[in-house]
């Protein structure tokens, strides 16, 4: 089997979660085998550093995934890293740059016929994990509380034989799934980057990839790879598009099997190791 590669002038990427279980790594790592770009915004949400102890689930894809990204850059791809709330202790390295990969607070992308792009994760504009995030950062009292509201719950579920319940993961269903809430989402940040005289921004952390005028502002969110397996691409020509990326199985199963074998004998990145041990303090 042959797979063409497919080049870009820019992919923007997001909301990886590697580390967490059951993410779409097998479809990442098939499509950054496949694609190529001259530049490669990774808009956040890269590495899962809320995921702790035995929850963590790194797998070889994981490695390859990043094997891939140092290869792309020692190749000439430039590759900006903005970091979002699940991997914000990378926030603080802001303007460094590990082995090629140049980290960013946010950026601004000017596309080849001329636009200017606002890049952010996203999390600044989401009042709803602000607000719990700084309920967290009041240290003990706030998730004290939390917790206490949260055992008699867990109290009468058991006795209902339900599963376990999460206050923090029902209440980000419940924002997930209003529309209401998205709409609000992306009219905040699009406000947000006309006030700063953008002509559009790219963002992640909704995990839904959708572009959309907003008010003449261009909206576009790069999606996920938790459970769809998306990506925003500018064309040589400044073209853009939204990717949904779906090669059979057998073709993902090749591709991944290919970078198996090219990346063997390569030594672990040590992210599975060092990162809950490293961020063991990250707030959840
Ligand atoms: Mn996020």
């Amino acid at each position: 089997m042959d797979v063409e590669k497919t080049h870009y002038r820019t992919l923007f990427l997001s909301d990886w979660h590697l580390g967490l279980s059951g993410i779409k790594s097998a479809e990442l790592l098939a499509f950054l085998e496949t694609h190529e770009a001259e530049t490669i915004y990774l808009v956040g949400d890269i590495i899962d550093q809320w995921v702790l102890g035995r929850k963590w689930a790194w797998n070889e894809d994981c490695d390859n995934i990043l094997r891939n990204l140092l290869q792309k850059t020692e190749r000439g791809t430039k590759i900006v890293y903005i970091p979002g709330n699940h991997d914000d202790s990378f926030r603080s390295w802001a303007n460094a740059s590990i082995n090629g990969i140049s980290i960013q607070r946010q950026a601004v992308h000017i596309t080849a016929d001329g636009r200017r792009l606002w890049v952010i994760h996203g999390d600044e504009f989401d009042l709803f994990m602000r607000n719990t995030k700084f309920l967290c950062h009041l240290g003990h009292l706030g998730c004290q509380l939390l917790m206490k509201f949260n055992r008699p719950v867990a109290w009468f579920r058991r006795r209902l034989k339900m599963k376990p319940w999460s206050l923090a993961a029902a209440a980000r269903r419940a924002l997930q799934n209003s529309t209401k809430t998205y709409r609000q989402f992306s009219k905040t940040v699009t406000e947000e980057a006309r006030r700063l005289g953008y002509d559009g921004v790219v963002c992640g952390h909704i995990h839904r990839a959708e572009f959309k005028l907003v008010d003449g502002i261009e909206y576009w969110n790069d999606g996920d790879w938790v459970e769809s397996c998306t990506a925003t691409s500018e064309a040589m020509d400044g073209t853009m598009a939204t990717i949904h990326y779906a090669p059979p199985n057998t073709t993902i199963e090749w591709l991944r099997q290919r970078a198996s074998v090219r990346y063997e004998g390569q030594e672990s990145l040590g992210i599975p190791t060092i990162t809950p041990a490293l961020f063991s303090g990250a707030s959840q």
